[in-house]
């Protein structure tokens, strides 16, 4: 029996009796019910009740290549009927992720050559975090094990990504996380710039924290220092251009390897293959998941740099980790097929010479000038809106959050689905948007702002 012999309200009534949905507050939910999305096309949603909805944030960061590529079903059509399933231990492996390793290690940077599968980021960094610690007892230094990280980090939700992201909330109900990770400040001008200070002086102020933070524990205590390129569930706070450089030489100042958790930025979103490129930086891990597939299968690959896959293959002995599904057959497949997508429409220099300029244009002109909005930013396809009481003073609408959320609702009744994270209204639309799209964006997001401000100032 399909879903639509389901009225709306019968599923929602479903919904609420058996599903728990992930970042939910399951009573407010119960209250309101859930949206439910039926069927997407291009860059649009579709509601059950037939709505049409702009998608500005590519599902979850993920769909950069649109919905609706037959291509992509095609090619998990025909894995699953060629081997739907095989796994990659006791020295198996089959074609798909063979070929799909082979390819990420012509796109990912020269000194990444390896690649590790899971089916999440969250799964990724997992990966990530035992990799390094493992590096480092190989090389003879078990107790050089902490990673430094950041606050307001995400780096996803099973207890290793929980504990590595700097999410305080996250933190306190998980009741004792992985040990020995510390998280600094995260380079967020617009609220932690000090009065005058620039912001190539603050990104350099932001990256000593991290210097000071392995001072403190004592190089030879640091395994590594992750981050996101760009800060996505945190907002998209992107660093000023002088962050990443330095992070990078301090990193190889005192020996500790640099892992990007490019979960959110790999495959186009700022205008590069991986935002290492964009930044000039050399990651000695590079997490991905999300639009590696463009969402149309689970899959993560952690792609590792050559000093640490030489130590494995070098030192030998068994790193004691893995997954049922690392490397599944049909995510690799549909992997393959997305990755030649998005280079045969030329989607990554799209963003990077004219949607991902247009698109910064437009927040500019159209967004940036409105009385809710203290600052607006983007790079590549990505970008945030600062909502705010007063622009110049930066002071924020109480309880702290509440606002985002009604211009995030007044959108999506306008047909624009965003992300509301704290005080910030977020974008991450597909790659395919087209200067068209963008401006359709702006007009509905521009309209949402006029009627939530009406709303605000009514409080
Ligand atoms: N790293 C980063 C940078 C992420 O953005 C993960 C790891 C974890 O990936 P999985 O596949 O395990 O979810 C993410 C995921 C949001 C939101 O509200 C963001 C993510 C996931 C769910 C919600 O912005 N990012």
């Amino acid at each position: 029996m399909t879903y639509q012999n389901y009225s709306l309200k019968q599923l929602q009534q479903i919904d609420a009796a058996h599903h728990l949905h992930p970042f939910t507050d399951h009573k407010e939910l119960r209250e309101a019910g859930s949206r439910i999305i039926t069927r997407a096309d291009g860059p649009f949603i579709y509601d059950a009740d037939g709505t049409e909805i702009l998608d500005g944030m590519a599902g979850l960061w993920c769909v950069n290549v649109g919905y609706g590529r037959n291509e992509l079903a095609e090619a998990a059509y025909a894995q699953m009927k060629e081997l739907p399933y095989y796994n990659s231990f006791f020295k198996c492996s089959t074609p798909t992720p063979v070929l799909l390793s082979k390819k990420l290690a012509e796109l990912a940077p020269k000194q990444v050559g390896q690649v590790f599968y899971g089916s999440s980021g969250s799964e990724a960094n997992d990966t990530a975090l035992r990799l390094v610690r493992h590096y480092w007892a190989l090389e003879g230094k078990p107790e050089k094990n902490r990673i430094i990280s950041r606050k307001m980090g995400y780096h996803g939700s099973t207890v290793a990504g929980t504990s590595l992201g700097g999410m305080e909330p996250m933190h306190k109900q998980l009741g004792g996380a992985v040990p020995n990770i510390v998280h600094v400040m995260m380079p967020y001008a617009y609220e932690l710039a000090l009065p005058g200070e620039s912001d190539h002086d603050f990104g350099l102020r932001a990256a000593k924290a991290v210097e000071d933070a392995i001072l403190e524990a004592g190089a030879d205590k640091v395994a590594a220092f992750i981050g996101e390129p760009v800060m996505g569930a945190g907002g998209v706070k992107i660093p000023p251009l002088s962050y990443w450089p330095e992070v990078q030489r301090i990193c190889r100042k005192y020996d500790v390897l640099l892992m990007l958790d490019e979960v959110i930025t790999g495959y186009g979103r700022t205008g590069e293959w991986f935002a290492a490129q964009t930044f000039g930086i050399e990651p000695d891990t590079i997490t991905t998941a999300k639009a590696l597939t463009s969402g149309y299968q689970p899959l993560s690959a952690l792609l590792v740099g050559d000093r640490i896959s030489r130590t494995l293959v070098e030192k030998g002995g068994e790193f004691y980790h893995g997954y049922t599904y690392s490397g599944h057959p049909v995510a690799c497949a549909v992997a393959l097929k997305n990755l030649e997508i998005i280079e045969r429409e030329g989607l990554v220099e799209r963003v990077r010479n004219d949607t991902g300029p247009y698109f910064a244009q437009a927040l500019q002109e159209r967004i940036a000038g409105h009385n809710l909005v203290g600052e607006v930013r983007s790079i590549g396809l990505m970008g945030a809106i600062e909502i705010v009481k007063d622009k110049a003073t930066k002071e924020r609408y109480l309880p702290s959050g509440s606002a985002a959320v009604v211009v995030r609702d007044h959108a999506i009744a306008q047909g624009m689905m965003l992300r509301a994270t704290g005080d910030t209204m977020i974008l991450s639309p597909p790659l395919i948007w087209t200067r068209e799209t963008v401006d359709m964006a702006c007009d509905r997001i521009a309209r949402a702002l006029d009627l939530a401000e009406a709303d605000l100032r009514k409080r």
